[in-house]
């Protein structure tokens, strides 16, 4: 049996109940609130959900455990099996962890100091707006980021959902971030259509 540590809106854990539910995986789940993250740190000697639990593994960072996920549960695949195409989705994972995400880090960072400077997260917000453009074109002709469906859109949605998808009980600062610099008009139909498609999407 797997052991999911998660917490309630988290998109990181978002990306894992994603990618478990695509390969028909269950889990146990151990839902933290983050005013106590003990049982996190006792199991994984850090903070931060998810953690996953696979016998004597534990595995925490959403995308190392997609990638344990697949390393141990290959069908139905979540990463191409041919290197080349592997290859660009593995670049499409560090782009959007280490370029993308550090965008609403960044504003989250500034908003939180005693006096932000509000035109910095116009120009952040300003390259997010960009971004958008490329997620768009990224869905021409084809229904998921890379295709078929895959550890790409895994990834993304948690985040990207928030262009068009509220939650009145979720007040997250960052979830706020992402909803004010994404939010779709008309200009985006095939990324909006895309945020429908994964949401119908089962999660565990
Ligand atoms: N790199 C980690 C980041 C994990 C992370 O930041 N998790 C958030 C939830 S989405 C968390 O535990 N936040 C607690 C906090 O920062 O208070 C991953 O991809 O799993």
């Amino acid at each position: 049996m797997l052991r999911l540590y998660r917490a309630r809106f988290s998109t990181n854990v978002e990306r894992v109940a994603l990618a478990l539910a695509h390969k028909r995986l269950d889990v146990e789940p151990v839902v933290i609130s983050y005013e106590d993250r003990s049982p996190v740190v006792e199991v994984s000697g850090q903070p931060l959900v998810p953690v996953l639990v696979d016998g004597d593994e534990v595995i925490a960072d959403s995308i190392r455990i997609l990638r344990h996920l697949e390393e141990r549960h290959p069908d139905p695949p979540l990463f191409p099996r041919d290197p080349a195409r592997r290859a660009e989705l593995d670049v499409f994972l560090e782009w959007f962890n280490e370029v993308w995400k550090v965008a609403p880090n960044a504003i989250e960072d500034e908003l939180e100091q005693e006096d932000p400077d509000y035109d910095r997260v116009a120009a952040i917000g300003g390259r997010m707006r960009d971004w958008l453009e490329l997620f768009e074109d990224l869905l021409d002709g084809r229904d998921y980021l890379f295709g078929e469906f895959s550890a790409a859109d895994c990834a993304a949605f948690p985040f990207l959902k928030y262009g068009k998808l509220t939650d009145p009980e979720d007040d997250e600062l960052f979830h706020g971030i992402l909803e004010e610099h994404l939010r779709l008009g008309d200009g985006h139909p095939r990324l909006s259509a895309w945020i429908d498609r994964v949401n119908e999407r089962p999660r565990v």
